[in-house]
């Protein structure tokens, strides 16, 4: 079975907790076990990794191939802005990935228009919440059978 690595960035874990308004009232588990209902119909293994931790990311994502993930799906959070790391670290494995974001982050503030890990990732989707990540497990799952 084809499996996928779920990365959660910095504060994720607060989820459904505060500023309900911006990212929803899903918790993080909530997220995951929605993501299980979909891969378990899609006949792939999910892996789930939160970590507020910049290298802790870069690690996993550096280990991805080793480990036989065969896709990312990627919410770095505040690091999308600011992550030069682990942009290099997904460009530097051989593992297609999908960045996700519950919030519009075209739509918010500034900062968070630009990010740094779009370009080495395959696509992104940004602005749908908890469906954010449903789509973005969906195209991830496309592109194995490429
Ligand atoms: O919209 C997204 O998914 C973001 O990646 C979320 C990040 C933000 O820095 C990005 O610009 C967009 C923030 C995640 C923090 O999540 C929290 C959840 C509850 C309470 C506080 C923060």
């Amino acid at each position: 079975m084809k499996k996928i690595l779920v990365i959660h960035g910095p504060n994720l874990n607060l989820l459904g907790v505060r500023e309900t308004s911006i990212y929803g009232s899903s918790s993080l588990e909530e997220i995951n076990a929605k993501l299980e209902g979909l891969a378990r119909v899609s006949g792939v293994e999910l892996t789930f990794f939160q970590s507020n931790h910049e290298g802790d990311i870069v690690d996993i994502i550096g280990k991805s191939h080793r480990d036989g993930f065969s896709a990312i799906v990627i919410n770095p959070a505040a690091y999308t802005h600011t992550s030069v790391a682990i942009r290099d670290a997904i460009s530097a494995v051989n593992v297609p990935a999908v960045e996700v974001h519950l919030s519009n982050i075209y739509k918010r503030e500034e900062f968070r228009h630009h990010s740094l890990i779009a370009p080495a990732c395959v696509g992104q989707v940004s602005g749908f919440g908890v469906q954010s990540y449903v789509l973005g497990l969906s195209a991830a799952i496309a592109l194995l059978s490429k």
